[in-house]
């Protein structure tokens, strides 16, 4: 069995409420910080973990929480982002639901660390159980002496306050998301200044993800060190999977990072093969906004060495061959799949999802949306082809945020390993306009 750090005791009933998580071993971490070490000490352990951001960018914690400015007589924040909305991203979900005080007691390891006395959890507004399941965590919390004032003795006072998210994905992007808890319109900063600079209210603050905070027990428990010693190089320790498409068994799984592609996909472990018997076609490894990898470059990578789960792995031989690890939502596509169709699903999200403060994002992504859907429906030329690679050539890197980019990478990547198919639908319209099952017409 492989080793568990987030999910260990997700089946022991009851671990949803304080006292079953305390039994089985629950808010040791606090306990250890606040009593024991310094928030610098915490930092450090972090550090040492080489634990990294869980939410998508793979930012190392340790550094991010190292760049949180301190100047004298300022608040600091520590904000969770917990405004799970990628498509094929539900790990974080499934964690505040069934392990709430996890993320409740790396909060307070974490906002003891950065030297917060105010910190909140932004929660998906579509969220209302969990919002609810971590409001009653948190109280639970505070009614045994870890959150409110002078925890545990020691002087160090915390509140954490739950805020239902705005209704939007890009209410994920982190200064979105701070501008929608200052209760304006969640639309995306220019960065520099980065948060940990000028974040909530213009103070020094730091925005992680639920697992990259919840990963914070395991390693304030052991120690940072024996944390790097699971997983593999930069890769370290391990990470939840939010496992989807057609696979035998879609789900949430813990891994340990190194393990094969291939054996996530087939073991019985894992995900158990592709359903009814087919044959995988592709995957996205890392959630709706990073590249698609063809079956043929999902087991191997560029150098024909098996491809890890890792961040490094999932990345070799960039863009043309690799993807990226993003959120860990994995969604594999079986032989009957369109790619085509595919594209088209998730161009359409992101033009929706545009805040549209950018043109190259707020035109080029309702552009590519109407082109894609002319294709898919087999009312496309080979022109709109190169049209296509043209429009998400001039929207990535052109952006405030990386929804541009995001937008962009989908459609490059099936367009680059998958051309045959946009061509089969132009050269086959009446075959194409069959397959579309009169789902959504324009
Ligand atoms: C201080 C510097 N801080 C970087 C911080 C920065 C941020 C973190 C990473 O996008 C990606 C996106 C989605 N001083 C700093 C600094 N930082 N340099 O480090 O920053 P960045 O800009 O690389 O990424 P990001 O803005 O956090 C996240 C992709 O993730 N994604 C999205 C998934 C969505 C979910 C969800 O719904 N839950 O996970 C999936 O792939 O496209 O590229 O904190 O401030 N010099
Ligand atoms: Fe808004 Fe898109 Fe620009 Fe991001 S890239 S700021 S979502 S218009």
């Amino acid at each position: 069995m492989a080793r568990k750090l987030l999910l260990t005791h997700i089946d022991v009933p009851g671990i949803e409420g304080f006292e079953v998580y305390r039994q089985q071993g629950g808010y040791r971490a606090v306990e250890k910080a606040v009593k024991t070490m310094t928030p610098d000490d915490v930092v450090e352990e972090v550090k040492k973990s080489g634990l990294r951001g869980r939410g998508g960018a793979g930012f190392p914690t340790g550094m991010k929480w190292s760049f949180l400015a301190k100047p004298e007589g300022v608040a600091r924040y520590l904000v969770c982002n917990a405004d799970e909305s990628e498509p094929g991203t539900f790990k974080d979900r499934y964690l505040m639901t069934k392990i709430p005080h996890a993320l409740i007691e790396g909060m307070i390891v974490s906002s003891y660390a950065l030297g917060a006395n105010t910190s909140y959890i932004y929660v998906r507004g579509e969220m209302m159980p969990q919002i609810r399941i971590l409001e009653k965590a948190i109280a639970e919390a505070k009614a045994a002496g870890f959150l409110g004032k002078n925890i545990l003795g020691k002087g160090y006072d915390l509140e954490i306050y739950v805020q239902p998210g705005g209704g939007a994905y890009i209410c994920g992007e982190e200064t979105a998301l701070l501008e929608s808890l200052e209760g304006k319109r969640g639309n995306p900063r220019i960065k520099p200044p980065f948060p940990a600079v000028a974040g909530l209210y213009g103070c020094p603050t730091v925005v992680n993800n639920v697992e990259s905070i919840a990963a914070t027990v395991p390693i304030i428990n052991d120690g940072g060190e024996e944390y790097a010693k699971i997983g593999i190089e930069r890769s370290t320790g391990t990470k939840l999977i939010s496992a989807s498409g057609n696979l035998v068994k879609p789900g949430v799984y813990e891994i340990e990072l190194g393990l094969p592609v291939e054996e996530f996909i087939y073991s019985d472990e894992y995900c158990g093969g592709i359903a009814n018997g087919k044959r995988l076609k592709a995957v996205v490894a890392g959630g709706s906004s990073v590249p698609i990898l063809p079956a043929n470059l999902v087991f191997k990578t560029a150098n024909g060495e098996n491809r890890l789960m890792t961040y490094e792995s999932l990345a070799d031989g960039g863009f043309q061959t690799g993807t990226m690890m993003g959120s860990g939502g994995f969604i594999a596509y079986d032989e009957d799949q369109c790619i085509v169709r595919n594209t088209w699903n998730f161009t359409r999200f992101y033009h929706h999802e545009s805040c549209g403060q950018c043109s190259p994002c707020r035109e080029g992504t309702g552009w590519m949306e109407k082109v894609l859907h002319n294709i898919e429906s087999g009312k496309g030329s080979m022109e709109e082809i190169d049209l296509l690679w043209d429009i998400q050539r001039k929207i990535e890197g052109n952006t405030i945020c990386p929804l541009g980019d995001a937008a962009a990478w989908p459609v490059a990547a099936a367009i680059r390993h998958f051309r045959d198919e946009f061509e089969w639908h132009i050269t086959h319209p009446e075959e194409a306009q069959k397959r579309n099952f009169g789902l959504a017409h324009y």
